[in-house]
C-alpha cells in the first residue's frame, strides 16, 4: 500500500506565519497545535533542543500582539488575577468555615497538590489557618503514576470535590485543566455552577474559550465549552473566573506539562502570594512578580550548556535501557518525582526509566492518603527505598542527578552522593543557592568541593527577588525547566519524538485518543474512520474489532507502541503480529516508523 502523504502545510507556513495566525492548523486549539520552531527538534543535538526549549518558553512572556489571544502579561489577566487574590484574602480571614480547592488530573492535578502543600506551609508560616486541598483525578496514586483514565469522569470530578468540602460554608475551587478539555475538572466546575451559594468557580487553562473542548462526554450532557460559556457569563459579575492566557504550543505537542505546567505554577503562586502578603494587592505588584519568572527562565537557560550536558547523559542512559534516578530534598524532590511520573503517558516510558526519590518519602509530602509504598514498586519514593532497590544494581550507564539547594542538609547530600557514586561515576547535581549570606557561601563551597568530581552541575544562583517564599518558588521553577529539558531531550534521544510529536504516547484517555487519531491521519493520509479503526485494533491488539470493544474501558488498553503498530498496520495491510515482530527489530520507534513510511 502506498503511503499518501500529505503536503507539509506547516514547514512553508511557519516561515511566513506563526503560530498566532487565524490559518496556522486552524482546527486545533493552541494547546493542541504544534510548534513551529521545534518542528525538526527530533533530529536536533542537545544544544539545539536548548533554544528551542527556550525559546518556546520564552512565548510564554512575549505581549499580547495583534490576534485574538490574550497573553500572561495582558491587562486583563492581571486584573483577573488581582480580583481573585481578594477572594482568596475573604478565605484567610474566615479559616473555619471555608476554603481552598485546587484540582486538576495528571500533571495539573500534580501540580494542585504541589501548590496546595506548599501554600499551607507558607500560611502557617505566617500563623494562618492552612486553607488549602487539593483533588487529584484518580486520588493519591496518580501522584506518582500515570492515571489517566479517571480525567474522562465529571461525576468523579464533582464527588470528589463535594467530599473535600462538606460542610464548608465559602469554597473557592480552582479548576485547572491546561487544554480547557478534562471532563473531571467540567465536573466540578459545573458542580460549582450549580451552588452558587457556596462555591465561586475559578477555571486556569490555556485556551481562549471559544477553543474549549466541544467533544460530547459520555452519558452526561455537559461539554467543557458549554461549561466554560457559562462561567464567562458569570464572570462579568465577578461570581466566576477565568484565567485562560494563551501560551503558544508546546515544545512537544500537546505536551502541557512543560508551559502548561510552568504558567499554573506562575499564575497560581503570583496570586497566592499577593493574597498571604499585608499590603495591598496591586496592579504592578502582580506584574511584577510575574516578571520575575521571566528572569527566573532567562537565568536557567544561562545555564544551557550545563543542562545539555545532563540531558545527552540521561540520554545515553536511556538509549541503552537503564536508568536515570532523581535524588532531590523537599519540594525540589518532589518535582522531580512529578516530571519523572509524566514520562509514561507521554513517551511510553517504563516507570522504571526515569524516576524519582525524596528524601524523607511520604513523610515529606503529607499527601492526603499517607504511605502508598505498598501500592507497588511505583510507589517506593524514598531515598532509602532507592538505597534499598536501586542503588545495588547501579552502574556507569545510569544517570543520577541530585536535586538540592543550600537550606538542604548538604552533609546528607554528601553522604548519599559519595554512596552513589561507589556505584556509577554518572552522577550530576542541580543546586540552588538563593542567598549571599556567609554561611550559605560556606555551605555552597563545601558543596562544590563535594561535588568537584561531579558531572555537569548546573550551580544555579538566579538573581532573585521578592520575599523568602517567593525566593524559593523561582527556584523551584527553574528546577522544573531543567528536569523538563532533561526528561524531554533524554526520550527524544531514545526517538520517542518524531518531528515534534510524542509519537508513542499511551492510549489510556479520550484526549490522547483523538491525539493519537489526529497523528495517524497527518502521517498516513487516511481518512478519519480508517485511522480510529487501526487504531482500536492496535490498542486491543486484535485484527478485528468486535461489537464489544466499542465499550471497552481505554484504561484497560496497555498495549505498548498503540501508535507505531497502528500506523504501520494502515499503511502495510499486515496482520498485527507480523507488525509486532516488525517493530520488535527496530526498537528505536521513530526510526522504525520512518522505515515504514519510505518503504510503504
Ligand atoms: C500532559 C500530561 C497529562 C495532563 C493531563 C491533564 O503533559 O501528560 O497528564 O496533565 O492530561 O491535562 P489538562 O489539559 O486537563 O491540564
Amino acid at each position: 500500500m502506498a503511503f499518501v502523504a500529505k503536503p507539509d502545510r506547516i514547514d512553508t507556513f511557519s516561515t511566513i506565519h506563526d503560530w498566532e495566525s487565524a490559518d496556522y492548523e486552524p482546527t486545533l486549539p493552541v494547546s493542541e497545535k504544534s510548534n513551529p520552531l521545534t518542528r525538526h527538534i527530533d533530529r536536533a543535538p542537545a544544544s539545539s533542543i536548548m533554544k528551542m526549549l527556550q525559546a518556546c518558553d520564552a512565548q510564554m512572556f512575549q505581549e499580547k500582539s495583534q490576534t485574538q489571544y490574550q497573553r500572561l502579561l495582558s491587562e486583563e489577566m492581571v486584573k483577573t488575577l488581582m480580583e481573585v487574590a481578594e477572594r482568596v484574602r475573604l478565605i484567610l480571614k474566615d479559616p473555619q468555615d471555608s476554603l481552598v480547592v485546587l484540582s486538576g488530573c495528571g500533571t495539573s492535578g500534580r501540580l494542585a497538590f504541589f501548590m496546595a502543600s506548599g501554600f499551607n506551609r507558607e500560611l502557617q508560616r505566617l500563623n494562618y489557618a492552612p486553607v488549602c486541598s487539593y483533588v487529584i483525578a484518580g486520588g493519591d496514586r496518580a501522584l506518582f503514576s500515570s492515571q489517566e483514565a479517571p480525567e474522562d469522569d465529571p461525576t468523579l470530578g464533582a464527588l470528589c470535590l463535594k467530599k473535600v468540602s462538606e460542610g464548608k460554608k465559602r469554597v473557592l475551587f480552582v479548576g485547572v485543566s491546561c487544554g480547557l478539555s478534562a471532563p473531571f475538572v467540567a465536573g466540578q466546575l459545573d458542580f460549582c455552577l450549580r451552588h452558587p451559594d457556596v462555591y465561586t468557580p475559578v477555571l486556569v487553562g490555556f485556551n481562549p474559550a471559544h477553543q474549549a473542548r466541544k467533544e460530547p462526554i459520555p452519558g452526561c450532557t455537559l461539554t467543557f465549552h458549554s461549561v466554560v460559556t457559562r462561567m464567562e457569563e458569570l464572570a462579568k459579575t465577578q461570581k466566576a473566573f477565568l484565567i485562560n492566557p494563551a501560551l503558544g504550543p508546546e515544545a512537544i505537542s500537546g505536551s502541557s506539562r512543560m508551559k502548561g505546567g510552568s504558567a499554573t505554577k506562575i499564575l497560581l503562586e503570583v496570586v497566592f502570594s499577593a493574597s498571604f502578603s499585608r499590603t495591598p494587592v496591586t496592579f504592578n505588584g502582580i506584574l511584577q512578580h510575574m516578571r520575575s519568572y521571566e528572569k527566573a527562565l532567562d537565568f536557567t537557560y544561562s545555564h544551557s550548556e550545563e543542562i545539555a550536558a545532563l540531558m545527552e547523559a540521561a540520554g545515553r542512559s536511556l538509549q541503552c535501557g537503564r536508568q536515570v534516578c532523581y535524588l532531590g530534598w523537599g519540594s525540589l524532590g518532589l518535582l522531580g518525582l512529578i516530571d519523572a511520573s509524566e514520562c509514561k503517558p507521554t513517551f511510553g516510558a517504563d516507570h522504571e526509566d526515569i524516576r524519582g526519590f525524596v528524601s524523607g518519602g511520604y513523610k515529606e509530602l503529607g499527601n492526603n492518603e499517607g504511605d502508598l509504598t505498598l501500592m507497588g514498586p511505583e510507589f517506593s519514593i524514598s531515598h532509602d527505598d532507592f538505597l534499598d532497590g536501586v542503588l545495588p544494581r547501579l552502574t556507569d550507564a545510569d544517570t543520577v542527578l541530585l536535586l538540592y539547594s543550600h537550606s538542604d542538609d548538604v552533609d546528607e547530600v554528601a553522604k548519599l552522593a559519595r554512596r552513589v557514586r561507589e556505584k556509577t561515576s554518572n552522577i550530576h547535581a542541580a543546586y540552588h543557592q538563593t542567598d549571599g549570606d556567609a554561611a550559605a557561601k560556606q555551605m555552597a563551597s563545601r558543596s562544590i568541593q563535594t561535588f568537584a568530581t561531579l558531572g555537569s552541575s548546573p550551580y544555579l544562583q538566579p538573581p532573585l527577588q521578592g520575599t523568602f517564599a517567593s525566593k524559593i518558588r523561582q527556584r523551584e521553577f527553574s528546577t522544573k525547566l531543567l528536569l523538563n529539558a532533561v526528561s524531554t531531550g533524554a526520550h527524544i534521544f531514545k526517538g520517542k519524538v518524531f518531528k515534534n510529536y510524542m509519537i508513542d504516547l499511551q492510549v489510556t484517555n479520550s484526549k490522547l485518543y483523538r491525539r493519537a487519531a489526529r497523528l495517524l491521519q497527518k502521517l498516513s493520509g487516511h481518512s478519519e474512520s480508517e485511522c480510529e479503526e487501526a487504531l482500536l485494533k492496535a490498542i486491543y491488539q486484535v485484527d478485528k474489532l468486535s461489537e464489544d470493544i466499542a465499550t471497552c474501558s481505554l484504561d484497560a488498553a496497555k498495549a505498548k507502541k498503540v501508535v507505531p503498530l497502528a500506523l504501520v498496520c494502515l499503511l502495510t495491510g499486515c496482520s498485527m503480529k507480523e507488525v509486532e515482530s516488525r517493530l520488535e527489530q527496530q526498537p528505536i520507534v521513530r526510526e522504525a516508523m520512518e522505515t515504514c513510511l519510505k518503504s510503504s
